[in-house]
């Protein structure tokens, strides 16, 4: 996500700690290269403008070129100027003080409304509500079951539309809601058409579902790898149609980031949430700041540790660390880790969250794949209890047993024990001693 945009301003704020002092010269450098960075990710033009001259004043204020370390002070100044242009601080999804809250999603064609339908119901359900899909796409044939399909997989109720209905949208309105009264839905999600080009027609149609729905969020859907395109539409829908927030979505497949950079300002509009794969569960709620961080490889540590309090005993890690510390960590543990790692959500996810490079730097090598956690379970689940704490006995035979207990081949179990051992390896390296002892 957003690498090619990520590595060119990290390589900026490498060279800026590579220098003593902040000079005139080092920084004109230095402002040289984040343009050159946000130009070539397809920023806009004036956002790149604003960006680089904010950082230049406030660089080259006295009180930074004389503070201790002038270079963290610059790059502290870019990572803020980054939170602005993403939306500053978290704006997080309106519901109606009444509910239901209908949510309406607008966009073009193939930006990902529907998906993100679908994961916006995964999320409401996981925040305790008990949401209701609707189509009022009409365009496409299949859209109606198309949702419907998502919403069964994911045990949410569907409500559909037909041409017929929509013929007279105040009395769609009123079927609806009859239908949803009394049955406590909260929110609403409104999956709309998508058009391939803004047309009058499709302006027409989503003002008046607009109008008869009164939606508490009127959310534009933009597919982030379509760069500035996707913020020109955004700007068409505000016009027109009027919008209050925006969902970006295939973040995963956009190296460039410039839809991200840029839509805030252009449409004066938050990001809420940005969709990053095809399943359901690839929805983020979206944090300037956070975002912010990830892209300069400062990690995403804040959102790890959330999701770590959620998830992980905290004693059984305390305890973990322990036996880290005096190396007495066995595939029993191993086991424990794993299960962990699991209920976190995917271990790409997690990986991507780390900082690049310190004690981390050796983490990617583990080459552990989300299906490989379950296998790798189910392999150590195969093993006796003498094998699992003492994992050097396991000779071939043994091998062999627990490959046939565990349904996995052989080969399945020789790389288990291989990166056990090789983790092992990897902890007794004095990068990760460090900051295992930085741990409470
Ligand atoms: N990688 C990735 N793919 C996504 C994401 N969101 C949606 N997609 C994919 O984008 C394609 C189009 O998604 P839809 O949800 O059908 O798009 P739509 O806006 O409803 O399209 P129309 O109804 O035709 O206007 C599908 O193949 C989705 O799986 C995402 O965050 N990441
Ligand atoms: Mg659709």
């Amino acid at each position: 996500m957003l690498d090619q945009l990520s590595d060119r301003l990290q390589s900026v704020l490498k060279f800026l700690r590579g220098e003593a002092k902040v000079t005139e010269k080092n920084m004109a450098e230095a402002l040289r290269m984040i343009r050159l960075a946000l130009l070539e990710a397809d920023v806009n033009y004036k956002v790149v403008k604003d960006f680089v001259e904010r950082v230049r004043v406030k660089a080259l204020d006295q009180a930074v070129l004389d503070s201790l370390s002038p270079a963290q002070q610059v790059i502290k100044i870019v990572r803020d100027e980054l939170v602005a242009v993403l939306g500053g601080s978290d704006k997080p999804l309106t519901f109606a003080p009444a509910p239901p809250s209908i949510l309406m999603l607008v966009g073009l064609q193939g930006s990902g409304k529907t998906t993100t339908c679908g994961k916006l119901a995964r999320w409401a359900k996981g925040i305790a509500k008990n949401p209701l899909v609707v189509s009022f796409d009409l365009k496409r044939p299949a859209a109606q079951d198309q949702l419907a399909m998502i919403a069964e997989s994911l045990g949410v109720p569907f409500y559909g539309m037909t041409a017929g209905r929509m013929a007279d949208p105040p009395a769609a309105l009123k079927e609806l809601v009859a239908h949803t009264r009394n049955r406590g839905f909260d929110p609403l999600l409104v999956d709309t058409a998508g058009r391939l080009h803004i047309d009058e027609e499709l302006m027409t149609e989503l003002r008046l579902v607009k109008d008869t729905l009164k939606p508490v969020e009127t959310i534009y859907v933009g597919d982030a790898m379509t760069g500035q395109d996707a913020v020109k539409s955004a700007q068409a829908f505000e016009e027109r149609i009027g919008l209050t927030s925006i969902i970006l979505t295939k973040l995963d497949g956009d190296a460039r980031g410039g839809a991200a950079l840029s839509i805030v300002s252009a449409t004066g509009r938050p990001i809420k949430f940005i969709g990053v794969g095809e399943k359901y569960d690839k929805l983020e709620v979206f944090h300037p700041d956070r975002m912010a961080s990830r892209i300069l490889g400062m990690g995403d540590i804040l959102s790890l540790i959330e999701k770590a309090e959620e998830t992980v005993d905290l004693k059984e890690a305390e305890e973990m660390v322990r036996k880290l510390r005096r190396q007495e960590f066995t595939l029993a543990d191993f086991r424990k880790q794993l299960v962990q790692v699991r209920k976190m959500g995917s271990l790409s996810q997690i990986l991507g969250s780390l900082p690049r490079g310190g004690p981390f730097k050796d983490v990617s090598k583990l080459a552990l794949d989300d299906r490989k956690i379950v296998q790798f379970e189910a392999i150590i689940n195969s093993m006796t209890a003498e094998e699992r704490a003492g994992p050097r006995i396991i000779d071939g035979r043994r091998r062999l047993r627990i490959a046939r207990g565990s349904g996995r081949p052989v080969s399945d179990v020789n790389q288990l024990l291989k990166q056990f051992f090789e983790m092992g390896r990897m902890m007794k390296k004095p990068g990760f001693t460090k900051m295992l002892s930085k741990l409470p």
